[in-house]
């Protein structure tokens, strides 16, 4: 069995290239300034905050047709991998904090140099598999699962800024959660991979606590293997988490966030979080408050804050 990881490492990835807006790079700053570290550490966690991945001298990007800034985001993803690597390898679980979701691109791979039998939780309105191929909008944020997965690499064209970058997961592994704004491309994978894929209405359909025991029990029957979770914050309904890029209405609520953090706590087996796509600039000051608020609350239901409460260990009762 997998030995525990009882500290949480916190790592923030201060990076907008992987789409077109300027303020997921401030994300982490924002999310520290909202208490997440604070909040872990009231409920009892060791947390032990890594920084900012360095991402100071980014190179010029050429243009490109297929994709937009191949330097930047295959440099800056290097880095993510390497640090998330070094922090694992101290058997402390990371939460990373982006970033727009290119992010997952560094995280999952740093992950499974550590972990390489690692699962994909994914949770997202969008499935984030389209190659430079496929993609209308260039974005390498809708884009980090095809440079990931081993079945994909047939439709990736060659890409000098991601050498690096060796897939190092299969779309058996991943599930999807919330899926709302799924590309036509994207739809075809989906098929024919049969990749897990739980849209919204399934969601409606049958509830978030089947459906994240069904997605575990589907992607690891024998509930052994690491687990990696990445959370777009555009998965939560915009009403929740408005400060982000690309909302798309219909989305999960707090009280489905909050059972599936639970869940996923429960199991022992989460090793790195990401939290991404959070965008600071986006939106009026009371938007972003409620996008930061909301946002710390899901993220700490993933490492035990539970909304029934813990049972203090030593409480004296008091007696007149
Ligand atoms: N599928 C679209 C694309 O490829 C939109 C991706 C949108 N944004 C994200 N990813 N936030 O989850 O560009
Ligand atoms: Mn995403
Ligand atoms: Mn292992
Ligand atoms: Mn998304």
């Amino acid at each position: 069995v997998h030995p525990a990881r009882e500290v949480i490492g916190v790592l923030g990835f201060p990076f907008s290239k992987g789409q077109t807006y300027d303020g997921t790079e401030q994300a982490p700053h924002y999310l520290r300034d909202a208490g997440i570290i604070k909040n872990l550490q009231a409920q009892g966690n060791t947390v032990v905050d890594h920084g900012d991945v360095n991402l100071e001298s980014l190179p010029v990007d050429e243009p490109n047709t297929d994709i937009r800034n191949p330097k930047s985001v295959g440099t800056a993803n290097k880095k993510l991998s390497d640090a998330i690597s070094r922090i694992l390898k101290t058997n402390q679980s990371v939460l990373t904090l982006g970033g727009d979701h290119s992010m997952a691109i560094g995280s999952i791979h740093g992950h499974a140099q550590v972990e390489p039998n690692l699962v994909v939780v994914w949770v997202d309105a969008h499935a984030d598999i389209n190659t430079p191929l496929t993609s209308i909008s260039r974005n390498i944020h809708g884009m980090p699962l095809a440079f990931l997965a081993k079945e994909l690499q047939e439709y990736m064209p060659d890409m000098p800024e991601f050498d690096w970058c060796k897939p190092c997961i299969s779309v058996r592994d991943i599930v999807y959660i919330g899926l709302r704004d799924v590309d036509p491309s994207e739809k075809v994978f989906i098929e024919k991979f049969g990749i897990l894929a739980h849209y919204m209405e399934d969601v409606e359909k049958y509830g978030v606590k089947e459906l994240i025991e069904r997605s575990l029990s589907q992607i690891d029957p024998s509930g052994t293997r690491p687990i990696h979770v990445s959370f777009d914050v555009d998965g939560m309904d915009p009403a929740l988490t408005p400060a982000t890029g690309t909302p798309v209405p219909g989305g999960l609520s707090l009280k489905d966030c909050c059972y599936l953090a639970e869940e996923i706590a429960i199991t022992g087996r989460l090793s790195v979080l990401d939290i991404a796509e959070v965008n600071p600039l986006l939106s009026s000051e009371e938007d972003r408050n409620l996008t930061m608020t909301n946002t710390v609350n899901v993220t700490t239901k993933f490492y035990g804050n539970r909304r029934k409460s813990i049972t203090p260990p030593d409480y004296e009762l008091p007696r007149p």
